[in-house]
């Protein structure tokens, strides 16, 4: 245990997955297919276009299916295996590669490629392949119904209460590979920090909110995390 830490938050973004080769949203440049991001991410796209929609989460989901968890990935379940004290993975991915590293205390604040909810029934379910606009609902069966589970812009990301408590309780907020673009992740630091926690960023740039962090550490997460992990199960 180090030191004075007992529990330990940890935010991934899509930097956490770049090694694995997925591609971060700056990598879009924000735009996918000639659109820019926040185009497709919305429900407002979704009802507009359903099929542009379910194409760029079909594409995404398909080439989630051709890469491995990094480094990275293995260290922070390493990491979830050994620590002792208290341990939240609030992951902003939809990716499933953190799970396929064995990361077991872990939230997708954003949803998942791998699960599909039904507008008809209400029902969440694991979803492989392509959805598209004519996917039928493994629970009550309804055609056309099906949205990927994934949370889009405008819309309220998951299990917010859980991730506010933990953050109010952690003695160190860790966030990795995330350009702090995005709220209300960007803004867990200023609770983590409020509640007097000691704050650490590893990210490949400084992202838009490193001066709110007491510490980081520039360069690659399959390079920095795996060190990080060392040091902290080292103590
Ligand atoms: C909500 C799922 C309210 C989809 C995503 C104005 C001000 C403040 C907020 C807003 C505003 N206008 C609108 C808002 C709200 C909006 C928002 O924040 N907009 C932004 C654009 C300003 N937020 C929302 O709408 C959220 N909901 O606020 O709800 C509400 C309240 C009550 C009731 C109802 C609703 C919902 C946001 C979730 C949207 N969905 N994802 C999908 O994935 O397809 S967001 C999506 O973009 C990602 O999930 C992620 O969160 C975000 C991208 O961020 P990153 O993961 O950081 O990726 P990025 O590419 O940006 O950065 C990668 C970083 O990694 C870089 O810094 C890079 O340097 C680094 N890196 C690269 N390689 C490596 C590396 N680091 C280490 N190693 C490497 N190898």
């Amino acid at each position: 245990m180090m030191n004075d830490i007992q529990n330990i938050v940890i935010l991934t973004g899509a930097g956490v997955s770049a090694e694995s080769g997925l591609a971060t949203f700056r990598g879009f440049d924000g735009l996918w297919d000639g659109h820019r991001v926040e185009d497709v991410c919305t429900p407002d796209a979704f009802s507009r276009d359903p099929a542009l929609v379910h194409a760029f989460y079909d594409a995404r989901r398909e080439k989630l299916g051709t890469v491995e968890p990094n480094a990275a990935h293995r260290a922070l379940a390493r990491f979830d295996a050994e620590w002792p004290g208290e341990l939240l993975l609030i992951t902003q991915n939809v990716d499933d590669l953190h799970e396929r590293a064995g990361s077991k205390r872990l939230l997708h604040m954003h949803g998942e490629l791998a699960k599909g909810w039904c507008l008809a029934c209400g029902e969440r379910f694991g979803w492989a392949g392509p959805m598209g606009v004519g996917a039928e609902c493994s629970a009550c069966g309804t055609v056309g119904a099906v949205r990927p589970d994934i949370v889009w812009f405008g819309e309220m990301p998951y299990e917010m209460e859980r991730i506010d408590d933990a953050l109010r309780r952690c003695d160190l907020f860790v966030s990795i590979g995330t350009s702090g673009a995005v709220y209300p992740a960007a803004g867990f630091v200023q609770t983590a920090r409020y509640c007097g926690a000691s704050t650490l960023e590893i990210n490949l740039e400084p992202s838009l909110g490193s001066s709110m962090f007491s510490k980081s550490r520039i360069g690659k997460a399959g390079e920095l995390v795996p060190e990080w992990v060392k040091e902290m199960l080292s103590r």
